[in-house]
């Protein structure tokens, strides 16, 4: 069977903010920078000490596959525990454990003045700040991010491959009615299954430490860990009316009716979206 059509992301060492605005954030083009975090104090204070030190007892919430399964767990994470006896699962295992959305700005706030925000753009949300975690063979299913914002998602140590496709390429990935999520795996195509997939059209990277994807507005995106990976991403707010107004109708309809039916007949809902993503 063919290999998807994957290809690469561009790279720059750096850029000027009207060249990127012109040749990236404009056309919704993903983009790997290779300076913007690099006099982050992050790189080199965030170490496993570091977490364990100084925020060990910190309960955090903690997710694997069931994030996209129906019932309970979906859309949530499926345990609580304290921040340092999950880094030390991070450092000794391989398993799919990830930290998720986890906002350093509300948790841990004083994190936040290890990062510094870009001036490429303006627009930088100050108040969600997300930190990822995940042990090594962690994955992040396929999804867009429901907000429609931009997304600047910086390696802080380890690396992730991340393959990403556009938002128009929804329908060839099958996407699920009412989700922003997919049930495509790339690495290992069902191409029968999933008989759009052998249209769709993306990119992959594999993300290394203090390097920085942007993943423009309403990209799909999924990760694989390749290694414990640390990353942040911070956040740009869609600036067109369309773009604000879609983010709104995913977060306070879409999401809220996804949620309700899969609370009330988690199963059959479940089946329902799935018959509709498969009917291209
Ligand atoms: O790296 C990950 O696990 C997920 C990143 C992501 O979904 C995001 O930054 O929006």
């Amino acid at each position: 069977m063919s290999q998807l059509a994957l290809s690469p992301i561009d790279k720059v060492a750096s850029i000027e903010s009207k060249d990127f605005k012109a040749s990236y954030f404009k056309p919704l083009r993903p983009l790997i920078l290779e300076d913007l975090a690099n006099t982050w104090p992050a790189l080199e204070k965030w170490t496993p000490d570091y977490f364990k030190t100084q925020h060990g007892n910190k309960q955090v919430k903690v997710y694997d596959a069931s994030f996209v399964k129906p019932g309970e767990h979906y859309m949530g994470g499926i345990k609580t525990m304290p921040l340092g006896d999950y880094i030390e699962q991070v450092m000794t295992t391989t398993q799919d454990l990830r930290m998720f959305l986890y906002n350093i700005k509300s948790e841990i706030p004083e994190m936040v003045d290890d990062i510094i925000f870009p001036t490429l753009v303006n627009g930088f949300s100050k108040n969600f700040v997300f930190m990822f975690f995940g042990c090594k063979g962690s994955v992040t299913q396929m999804h867009f991010d429901i907000d429609m914002s931009h997304v600047f998602h910086t390696a802080i140590s380890g690396k992730k491959t991340i393959t990403l496709f556009p938002y128009e390429q929804g329908k060839n990935l099958h996407r699920y009615p009412f989700t922003c999520r997919s049930y495509v795996d790339v690495h290992q195509p069902d191409y029968e299954h999933f008989p759009g997939l052998k249209d769709a059209k993306g990119y992959q990277v594999v993300l290394e430490q203090g390097e920085t994807l942007f993943i423009p507005s309403g990209y799909w995106h999924h990760v694989v860990y390749d290694e414990a990976c640390c990353s942040i991403s911070l956040r740009c707010s869609n600036s067109t009316l369309l773009g604000k107004l879609h983010g709104a109708y995913n977060l306070l309809v879409m999401q809220m009716v996804d949620r309700l039916m899969n609370k009330l007949f988690p199963e059959r809902w479940f089946e329902w979206k799935e018959l509709k993503a498969l009917q291209l």
